[in-house]
Formats: C-alpha cells, sequence, structure tokens
C-alpha cells in the first residue's frame, strides 16, 4: 500500500548508517556516550509508553494536565491552521490540542513529525478515523536535520512536547531552537514542554522506577546495538544508573558494566572494552528554570507569551512566537 499520508525524509537505510556512525563515535569515545534517539525500536517505544504511566514519572501527567487546561487559550491565541508535531511519537496527548484547534474552528492540517515510520503509521491510521476532515501528513524525518521539510501552509504551530528538548545540551539547543525560528515566519508559535529543575528526591526515582521498567528502556539500546550492528553485548552485565548532575541541572542515564568485557560488534570491525564499573551514557535529560529557558528562547529569536505550569509547578509549557 502506497503511503499518501507519509514524507520519507529518513530510510532505514539513513537511519541504520546514523546508527553505525553514531555507535563509532559515541563508543570508542571517553567517556562512552550513545545519543537516546536509539532507544526507541518497537520494543524501545513500548517500554517507554509504559514509563509514562509509572506513578514515579510524572511528566508526561504533568503536562497532560496543563494541555487539558490550557488547550482553547492556546487554539486562541494562535489561530492555527497547520499543527507540526516534532518527535510526535503516538501523538496522544495531541488530541487535547487537535480538539481545541478544531473547535475554535482555525485548524486544516496536523503534521507528525518522527524518526520512526511504524510510530507514525500507527498514529496516523488512529488520526484518520477521529479526525476525518483534518489533512494529515506524517513525515519520517529526524527532528535535528530535518527542520527544511516542515509544510508552509497557513499559521503554523510547532509543538515540542514531552520535555525531549531536555536531550539536547544546552550547546545543542542553540542552534536547533535558532534553526526552528528560522523556518517560522514572524507571528507564528512553538509550543514547548519542559521539565523544570526540583529536587533530586523526585528526579531520581522518575529516572529510577521501583519496578526497573526505566532499566529495561535503558538496557533496550544494547538490544537495538545487537540486532542493528551484530554486537555481542550482554544487556544482563549493565547495571542501569540514573543520577542528577546539580551543576549542569540535567539527570544522565547511564550503563554500568558489572564486570570486565570485550564487546564485538561486528557490523562496525570494531570491539569494545570496558573495565568493570565502567559506565556509557546513554541519555542527558535537561531541566530547566523559566529566567533560562526565556532567555534561550530569546536569543533564538522568540518571544515568549505564556508560561504555564500544572498545579504542582513541576512541569512547564511555554507559547512562544517567532
Ligand atoms: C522522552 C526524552 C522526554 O527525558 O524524560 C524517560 C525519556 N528517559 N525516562 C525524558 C526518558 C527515561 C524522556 N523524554
Amino acid at each position: 500500500m502506497p503511503d499518501l499520508e507519509l514524507d520519507i525524509h529518513l530510510t532505514d537505510a539513513d537511519l541504520a548508517a546514523a546508527l553505525r556512525s553514531d555507535a563509532r563515535t559515541g563508543l570508542t569515545a571517553t567517556p562512552k556516550h550513545l545519543p537516546p534517539k536509539y532507544f526507541y525500536d518497537a520494543r524501545g517505544s513500548e517500554l517507554f509508553e509504559e514509563i509514562t504511566r509509572l506513578h514515579e514519572y510524572y511528566p508526561t501527567r504533568a503536562e497532560r494536565e496543563i494541555l487539558a487546561e490550557r488547550a482553547g487559550a492556546i487554539a486562541r491565541r494562535t489561530g492555527a491552521k497547520t499543527l507540526i508535531e516534532l518527535g510526535s511519537g503516538s501523538s496522544e496527548k495531541t488530541r487535547l490540542l487537535l480538539d481545541a484547534l478544531r473547535e475554535h474552528g482555525t485548524l486544516a492540517s496536523f503534521t507528525p513529525l518522527d524518526v520512526s515510520a511504524a510510530a507514525l503509521r500507527g498514529a496516523l491510521s488512529d488520526l484518520r478515523r477521529e479526525y476525518p476532515d483534518l489533512h494529515l501528513q506524517g513525515i519520517v524525518a529526524d527532528f535535528v536535520h530535518s527542520l527544511d521539510v516542515l509544510p508552509e501552509a497557513g499559521t503554523r504551530l510547532v509543538a515540542f512536547l514531552g520535555g525531549t528538548i531536555g536531550n539536547f545540551t544546552p550547546a545543542e539547543r542553540a542552534p536547533f531552537l535558532a534553526a526552528l525560528r528560522a523556518r517560522l515566519s514572524p507571528g507564528e508559535f512553538l509550543l514547548l514542554g519542559a521539565d523544570l529543575v526540583k529536587s533530586p528526591a523526585v528526579l531520581i526515582p522518575a529516572y529510577d522506577d521501583e519496578s526497573g521498567v526505566t532499566a529495561e528502556f535503558n538496557r533496550n539500546v544494547l538490544h537495538v546495538l545487537n540486532r542493528e550492528l551484530g554486537a555481542h553485548f550482554d544487556p544482563a552485565l549493565f547495571a542501569h544508573v540514573a543520577r542528577w548532575d546539580a551543576a549542569n541541572e540535567w539527570i544522565e542515564m547511564r550503563l554500568r558494566a558489572l564486570v570486565p568485557m570485550t564487546v564485538p560488534i561486528d557490523a562496525l570491525d570494531l570491539t569494545v572494552s570496558f573495565a568493570e564499573g565502567e559506565e556509557l551514557r546513554t541519555e542527558v535529560s535537561a531541566k530547566f528554570r523559566r529566567e533560562g529557558l526565556t532567555a534561550e528562547l530569546a536569543a533564538a529569536g522568540f518571544a515568549v507569551r505564556d508560561w504555564w505550569t500544572d498545579a504542582a509547578g513541576r512541569f512547564a509549557l511555554t507559547l512562544a512566537t517567532a
């Protein structure tokens, strides 16, 4: 069946090449690191959905609370004709926005953008049934490198939700936000979800839950390397580590080698050694403060119009204009 509703700007071959290059770079670096986008194969996406339902993992619920309360205001303030969602995944919370924009009467099209064609196909087939009058156009792309493929039509609202902006380091955020701003016209909008700095007593359990789902999610990246690159990791020999970096104000997830090991990676013609206790960094999840994020947005050319948090003040949703 042809993918009428899917523009593919990133093929499986592109993804495979990126993984080879990122794995070679990250696993031969000191300290070792991998980009978080490789968590999200089918199993990893399922585990992430499970994480969003954990009682320790508050960001999804907090953001949904804000969206439920503010979607009407967002629709009125933006009058958006086109909603674009970066890193859309299942687009579950986005329905609150779609409903409000539809009720407001301005919305004509929705463009979810994600690296996972499978996630987009699943989301689009549900959305097609739920929103038969909406023009749907999924884009398979890496949101970091593919801002130039955003559709041009109407007043656009770009939603970047879930706190995924936290996966960038500050040095990566500035050019990303500037590139996004450059793609928008004055008067168009960015809706950004950001997790806020808070006590490590709350942050750490959110990334190291009692039931071990986040640990499985973390180790899943090793299964991805085994399957995609012919690597020979034994995920059971790695401990899940979540640590709060107070200086950088970010959570780091790492995998700690429980024993010394050498791991062949067939597709890279590479063997990687781990000392006992050596850690591989798999994710940075930065947490934000209002002043800092407002200043970063301003430096990129965005003006913050609204700053909303959940009642408990854990998570922020900010509406900014280009
Ligand atoms: C999807 C990037 C927002 O950083 O909280 C959840 C991913 N990692 N648990 C986050 C994640 C561990 C999540 N983001």
